[in-house]
């Protein structure tokens, strides 16, 4: 079956015109891919890894293809090596790297593969991009154009509520965000109204979705912006923040979604070793959910921790066009 696919370039080492056209070339050159365009090139800053990096060159390409998305990842991977790649460190400098964001409707993957790509919903260096050739693509977990995600991203303030694990390694992360980053986090969600005793039963929990979520500041926001709070009460000040638990979210078609206490992401933990590090499709993205996704793995919270961070810079980072159009390779 012909799918469509949505591969990410980027380029931070040697020289990275030259790379990136080169990686564009031998992909098109493929013999299962068909019909390639090219997103214009982006300038943007490193976002997390190693201090001292140079800024990257980052692009997209989308393509159909009869290949599956393990063949072409294996074909990129040649190309990487081809090109000159080699990985010294997760993260670090890179001559080339190439990426499957999106192949057709595939939500899972295997050993070394994950698609769609577990960071690419935070990564404006992405998202831009794929807005020249694909915007018009789906997400397949959760049906939204990558025109709309790109949109959703930019507006509201960069935020991301925690969901899965439990709920001490929510907290723990929140704390060590707010200590190590200065991110503003909101710990525990608090009943709106205790629980009454009616006979033997607790009565069912009421919550005024009003006064927990969505009061205003009581208090200066600058000085919470830098504590573990516990309902989620920023203003357009507050600069960016992690939430341990879930907020309810408002209709999709109300215009709340661009409300500064709504998430932009649900970002869902996932517990992984080197024994489990590809769990079952259906235990990383649970059927019925309708809001875009990051997906974190929490086996190491330090690094869990500065992907985080990382994934909220990624949502405003510049993203500046270097190329006119997509006709640099
Ligand atoms: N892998 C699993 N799924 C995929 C997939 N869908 N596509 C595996 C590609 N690879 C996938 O990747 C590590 C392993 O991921 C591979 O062995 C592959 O089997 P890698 O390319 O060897 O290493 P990496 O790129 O350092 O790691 P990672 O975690 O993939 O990094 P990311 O998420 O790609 O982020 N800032 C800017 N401005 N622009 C960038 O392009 N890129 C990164 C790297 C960080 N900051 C950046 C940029
Ligand atoms: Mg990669």
């Amino acid at each position: 079956m012909k799918s469509q696919c949505l591969i990410s370039f980027g380029s931070n080492l040697g020289d990275r015109y030259a790379l990136i056209a080169d990686a564009a070339k031998a992909v098109a050159d493929l013999p299962k891919v068909d019909k390639l365009r090219a997103s214009r090139l982006f300038e943007t800053p490193p976002i997390g890894g190693p201090a001292g990096q140079e800024p990257f060159l980052n692009a997209v390409a989308a393509f159909d293809t009869m290949a599956s998305a393990r063949e072409i990842l294996d074909c990129l991977q040649v190309i990487e090596t081809d090109l000159g790649r080699q990985r010294r460190q997760r993260w670090g400098a890179r001559a080339i790297d190439l990426d499957v964001v999106l192949h057709g409707e595939l939500v899972g993957g295997g050993t070394g593969l994950i698609v769609p790509h577990p960071r690419y919903t935070a990564r404006q260096f992405v998202l831009k991009p794929a807005c020249d050739v694909a915007a018009h693509y789906r997400d397949p977990r959760f049906g939204w154009t990558l025109k709309r995600l790109a949109e959703h991203i930019d507006q509201g303030i960069p935020s991301l509520a925690l969901v899965g694990g439990d709920q001490a390694i929510r907290e723990e992360l929140c704390l060590r965000l707010a200590a190590q980053s200065g991110i503003t986090t909101f710990a525990a969600k608090p009943l709106a109204t205790p629980m009454k005793v009616v006979g033997n039963a607790p009565a069912p929990i009421v919550r005024d979705r009003q006064s927990v979520d969505l009061q205003p500041p009581a208090q200066d926001p600058k000085s919470a912006g830098k504590s573990v709070e516990s309902i989620i009460r920023p203003d357009a000040d507050t600069g960016p923040w992690v939430s341990a638990f879930m907020p309810p979210l408002p209709p999709l078609d109300s215009s709340e979604t661009a409300s500064v206490n709504v998430p932009r992401l649900v970002a869902r933990m996932q517990s992984t070793t080197d024994q489990t590090r590809w769990p079952a499709p259906h235990q990383m993205w649970p059927a019925g959910w309708r809001w875009p996704e990051y997906r974190l793995e929490i086996d190491d919270l330090g690094w869990a921790v500065s992907e985080l961070a990382s994934a909220l810079s990624s949502m405003r980072c510049p993203v500046e066009a270097v190329t006119a159009d997509g006709g640099w390779w």
